[in-house]
């Protein structure tokens, strides 16, 4: 199949999976055209099935603001047409469905042909921007003009059909991660580096905006400083970030914080790390999570949206109300300090990440895919 990929090209996890899909499509010798307007941060490999076409948003003195979404449907219409695409696949709703949908109109109009356009809902395009009323009715139109919408947990298929007038069926494709890629051997040299003396190693990875409480994630790591010697590694960037800087300062244990920032390797990082926190105040999945299973490290999280789909109650780590400081200290304190028990959660978590392998669950979207190419 020719399949066009939209998506954010950032370290977000929507971009982030959409990558990877396109990725492994292309593997599996499908052509795969990526069109956004940066080249996406994990399509760090040259394959001859791989293209990718620059959303190119041309500026001008009367623009306040750039019309974006009109420079990305023309793309679409572009690639579609030259590259004779059988399928646009989206994902993030906004601006991406609807840019989608006045692409499809157009190519309608030229070549008689109707392309199916596929939606995935990834979370904060539902939860939280999607909602606002300046956005709303567009996100609504275009999601229900989409041949097929799939949505990456149990939670967020409900709150997309509580909280927007949806007419048709949202299937569920859970978020997939590469067990291969992230069953990495820890580098010793730089497990000393960052833990001289042994000490347990928490980790949080995430865009530092405030629906990740990266608060929490520094004030649970003070509880458990205060029991036993451990080091957190911060990974990723955002609004959030001073606040957190200080806020370690205050609490005195910024030495034992490491602010790494964003970061590709993320895998190697994963790889000497003992305990992922991720106390969000909403996830609709937590890819995050997955991927710090698939690196056999157990999670900590809160237990809100579609995070207890994929962290198992003391199987996989541990879940919480979300704020709960205290009770995300005791756990992590209990799990840090039992060896057996930690070693266990390791190798549980890691059997969790398979289940999600990529291999998976990239055939369930060929499988989508082959359902609309044939009907339209
Ligand atoms: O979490 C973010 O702020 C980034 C956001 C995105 O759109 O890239 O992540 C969302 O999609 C991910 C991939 O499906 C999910 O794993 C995240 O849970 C989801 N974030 C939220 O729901 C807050």
């Amino acid at each position: 199949m020719r399949i066009g990929i939209v998506c954010y090209p950032t370290f977000g996890g929507s971009g982030v999976l959409a990558t990877e899909l396109g990725k492994a499509l292309a593997d599996k010798g499908h052509s795969v055209h990526f069109i956004t307007y940066q080249q996406p941060v994990r399509l760090n490999v040259f394959n001859a099935n791989i293209y990718y076409h620059e959303v190119r948003v041309p500026t001008y003195p009367l623009f306040d603001y750039p019309p974006y979404e009109v420079a990305l449907a023309s793309t679409m219409v572009d690639v579609i047409m030259n590259h004779d695409l059988d399928l646009l696949h989206v994902h993030y709703a906004i601006p991406h469905a609807s840019a989608a949908y006045m692409a499809r109109q157009i190519v309608q109009k030229k070549l008689g042909r109707d392309v199916p356009v596929i939606t995935t809902l990834h979370g904060t395009d539902i939860t939280l921007v999607g909602r606002d009323k300046m956005y709303e009715p567009v996100v609504t139109f275009s999601i229900n003009e989409s041949a097929a919408i799939t949505a990456v947990s149990d939670n967020l298929r409900k709150e997309t059909y509580r909280h927007f007038d949806i007419s048709k069926e949202i299937e569920v494709i859970h978020n997939f991660v590469d067990v291969k890629r992230f069953s990495k051997k820890p580098i010793e040299a730089f497990r000393k580096v960052i833990a001289p003396k042994d000490e347990k190693i928490l980790v949080h990875a995430s865009n530092f905006r405030k629906v990740k409480r990266v608060q929490d994630v520094v004030k649970v790591f003070a509880e458990v400083k205060r029991e036993l010697p451990v080091k957190l590694l911060m990974v990723g960037d955002g609004p959030e970030r001073h606040i957190v800087e200080e806020l370690s300062r205050e609490l005195h244990i910024d030495e034992d914080v490491r602010f790494l920032g964003k970061q590709e390797q993320i895998e190697e990082i994963l790889a000497i790390s003992d305990l992922f926190l991720l106390p969000s105040d909403y996830e609709s999945f937590g890819l995050a999570a997955l991927e710090a299973m698939a690196a056999k490290v157990p999670v900590l999280s809160s237990n809100a949206g579609g995070l207890p789909e994929i962290n198992i109650e003391g199987v996989t780590g541990y879940l919480t109300n979300v704020g709960d400081v205290p009770d995300m200290g005791r756990k992590a304190l209990e799990l840090l300090s039992d060896t057996t028990l930690l070693s266990l959660l390791k190798s549980q978590a890691y059997e969790q990440a398979c289940r999600f392998d990529i291999q998976n669950v990239v055939p369930l979207y060929e499988k989508l895919y082959n359902r609309y190419c044939r009907m339209y």
